[in-house]
């Protein structure tokens, strides 16, 4: 068994929650916030067999778009913006996403 961590763009979370659903995946959305550019993102992890992670894979890399976030001034900066880089534009994503081994899964 596996657990993907994916951390997707906000605008893609309900699409990527509801098309991995469908496909009868499980999925957990957790709220969460990127340390760079400190705005909210959605972390998903998913539990699921070894040989439907391509498939869980292919999901999230369909629905999820690369974008490019320009620094506003009502910002809360983190280190990557403390230098006086507003204006600066970075691309964001689509998604980042890791998957690790699960040594053992149960439910009570
Ligand atoms: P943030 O940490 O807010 O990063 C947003 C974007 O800023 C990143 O997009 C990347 O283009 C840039 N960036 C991040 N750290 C940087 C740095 N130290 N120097 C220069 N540029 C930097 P993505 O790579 O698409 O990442 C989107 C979000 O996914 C991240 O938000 C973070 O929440 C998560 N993420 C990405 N890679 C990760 C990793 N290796 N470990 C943990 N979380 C990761």
């Amino acid at each position: 068994m596996k657990l993907i961590i994916a951390i997707v763009n906000n605008e893609d979370s309900a699409v990527v929650a509801a098309a991995l659903t469908k496909d009868n995946f499980t999925v957990t959305k957790l709220s969460t916030t990127g340390g760079f550019l400190m705005v909210g993102n959605t972390t998903f992890l998913i539990g699921t067999e070894d040989d439907r992670v391509d498939r869980a894979k292919e999901i999230i890399a369909r629905h999820c778009s690369e974008r490019i976030h320009k620094a506003s001034t009502t910002e809360s900066f983190g280190r990557g913006f403390s230098d006086g880089a507003l204006g600066s534009q970075v691309k964001v994503g689509g998604a980042a996403v890791f998957v690790l081994d699960v040594e053992e899964a149960e439910k009570y």
